[in-house]
């Protein structure tokens, strides 16, 4: 059975077909077309993996997994890390036609949870070396809640468990049953502003072109050496063109646990590395590491360092060409599919102050005013926007798509944007109750909710505050029954099972919090007070 989502009216699909955006081939073409080939794909650590291998190790999966009983419309949870397994699982699952929700792999209990809740899945992919699943806890939980969970496959186990065994153990070839290009091929995360996390249902045929048009702006080829430092699963990393984009131009894709400088430039140098993409506190790290000595010589052989996921200040993307000794790009996107690029030939005006332009032509962007009608052209409003990559709609959420979306199907993202004369979008700002920690974004309520189920919290507010470092952190005001120190407000939300980076930086007791005149916290005093005060961090 197929997953059902919210579909492009029929007039705008025959005109994304018609212009060959959507080009009806399932996600596995991007492997399949490269079966023979022994380039390498992936290198993990020691390991170097060839297409070919690539492609035999996710049909043996693929195999497995059908055999087990699993069906095209089935539903997977996934938490690998930075790891060849991520992608073999993620094109087995593509073939025998299981959609995944890729978690990222600083998701905790909390994160986990509410994405299986949504899916009900049918199968848990995780990894040993992950806290959650050093023993067996939460899988007899999962287990519990899901009796239609048929098959639990975890990295580093080598009992019944063993995710290994199921790559490595030949199968007889039955054949692949991808979903068809029209249908969800997997879920991507919302970074979300509401109290449940959010899932964004991706077809075939939006994904492919969203990579497709990554590849060729990036000008990616089979020489191509891509550093993957941050997250895999992230959409950014993933498909802006991302691990993705290499795997369709044929290129290597280089893997690494984080994105300090200690660990990637020698990464760098030894597998000569051309392209890689990274958040803004990252790039500020590695402008303070090339400083020091033999910084810049590691990195001679990369030309093109990709920037996004929050905004990246005009004076440190000055410094990168002349620093770090190769061309900047910046990079805005989200999840929920639109894409915005500076060309690799923009001049550098552009390419320092702006987040480029939509990829596609076909991307309808506009700014609206509070009513919901176009801004004059150069003002500040909410971007607003729809194309045949940007979904219509989040799984299985009327009440959340009713606000996010206009009637004409056009998405607010949330973000305040001022679009030039030639279509280059800044952003200046945001309206959604999100926090963006130099890329990783908290949903101000999830956090909220929890600190709420605290008998000792009367109310409480997060909101962001500026860091020089992450761009913004996360601050927490509480009105308790009791003062509550940092480290009590970092150990009940641990205790929750949260993500770490969601854990507030700074906590603020006080008597009470200021209110809007509709009587909700007033979020933009508490920013206020937090930057006029500056307390020393805790
Ligand atoms: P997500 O919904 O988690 O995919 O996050 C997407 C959001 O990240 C966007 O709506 C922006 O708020 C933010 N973002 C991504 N790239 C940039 C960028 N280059 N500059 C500023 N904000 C960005
Ligand atoms: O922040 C993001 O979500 C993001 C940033 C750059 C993204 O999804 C993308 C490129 O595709």
């Amino acid at each position: 059975m197929a997953i059902p989502f919210n579909r492009w009216p029929d007039a705008l699909a025959a005109r994304y077909r018609e212009k060959g955006y959507w080009a009806e081939l399932p996600l596995t073409d991007i492997l399949t077309r490269h079966a023979d080939s022994e380039r390498t794909a992936i290198i993990d650590g020691e390991r170097h993996i060839s297409y070919r291998e690539l492609n035999a190790a996710s049909s043996r999966m693929a195999a497995a997994l059908q055999r087990r009983g699993l069906k095209t419309g089935d539903t997977a949870l996934v938490q690998l890390g930075n790891h060849a397994e991520l992608f073999i699982t993620l094109f087995a699952l593509l073939k025998a036609g299981v959609a995944p929700v890729n978690a990222l792999f600083s998701h905790q209990r909390t994160e986990l949870t509410a994405y299986a809740a949504q899916i009900a899945p049918r199968l848990l992919v995780a990894d040993r070396a992950h806290a959650l699943f050093r023993n067996d806890d939460f899988l007899n939980q999962l287990r519990c809640d899901y009796p239609t969970l048929a098959t639990i496959a975890l990295r580093g186990d080598d009992g019944e468990y063993s995710l290994q065994s199921m790559i490595d153990t030949p199968q007889e070839n039955v054949g692949t049953r991808s979903s068809a290009p029209d249908e969800v091929a997997f879920f991507q995360l919302s970074g979300g502003s509401t109290g449940t996390p959010k899932l964004i249902p991706r077809t075939h045929n939006d994904y492919y072109y969203s990579i497709r048009r990554s590849a060729e702006i990036c000008r990616l080829n089979e020489h191509t050496r891509f550093l993957c430092a941050i997250p895999a699963a992230h959409n950014y990393a993933l498909s802006s063109p991302g691990s993705l984009g290499v795997f369709y131009c044929q290129g290597c894709v280089v893997l690494a646990d984080d994105p300090s400088a200690t660990l990637c430039f020698p990464l760098i140098e030894k597998h000569q590395v051309n392209v890689t993409a990274l958040v803004p506190p990252a790039v500020s790290l590695w402008l303070q590491a090339v400083g020091e000595e033999n910084g810049n010589r590691q990195l001679a052989s990369l030309r093109l360092l990709q920037v996004g996921g929050a905004r990246f200040p005009e004076a440190l993307a000055r410094r990168v060409p002349s620093e770090i000794g190769c061309q900047l790009q910046q990079v805005f996107g989200m999840a929920e599919g639109l894409v915005n690029y500076t060309a690799l030939d923009d001049d550098d005006e552009h390419i320092f102050t702006t987040q480029g332009r939509p990829m596609c032509p076909d991307d309808e962007v506009w700014a609206a005013d509070e009513n919901g009608d176009p801004v004059a052209p150069g003002e500040v409003g909410l971007l607003m926007t729809r194309g045949p990559y940007t979904f219509r709609g989040y799984y299985n959420s009327p009440e959340a798509n009713a606000k996010a979306f206009d009637a004409d199907g056009f998405y607010c993202s949330g973000d305040l944007i001022v679009i030039d004369k030639d279509g280059y979008i800044r952003v200046v700002g945001r309206e959604k109750d999100q926090i963006n920690r130099g890329g990783e974004k908290i949903a101000a309520e999830e956090i909220e909710n929890l600190l709420h189920r605290h008998e000792d919290i009367i109310h409480a507010a997060l909101v962001s505050m500026d860091d020089e470092l992450m761009g913004e952190k996360s601050c927490a005001f509480i009105v308790g029954r009791r003062p509550f120190r940092p480290v009590d407000i970092r150990r009940w939300l641990r205790e929750l099972g949260v993500a770490d980076y969601k854990l507030p930086d700074k906590v603020e007791n006080v008597s009470e919090l200021p209110l809007t005149h509709v009587g909700k916290p007033d979020k933009k005093r508490l920013r206020q007070l937090i930057a006029g005060r500056r307390l020393s961090t805790n």
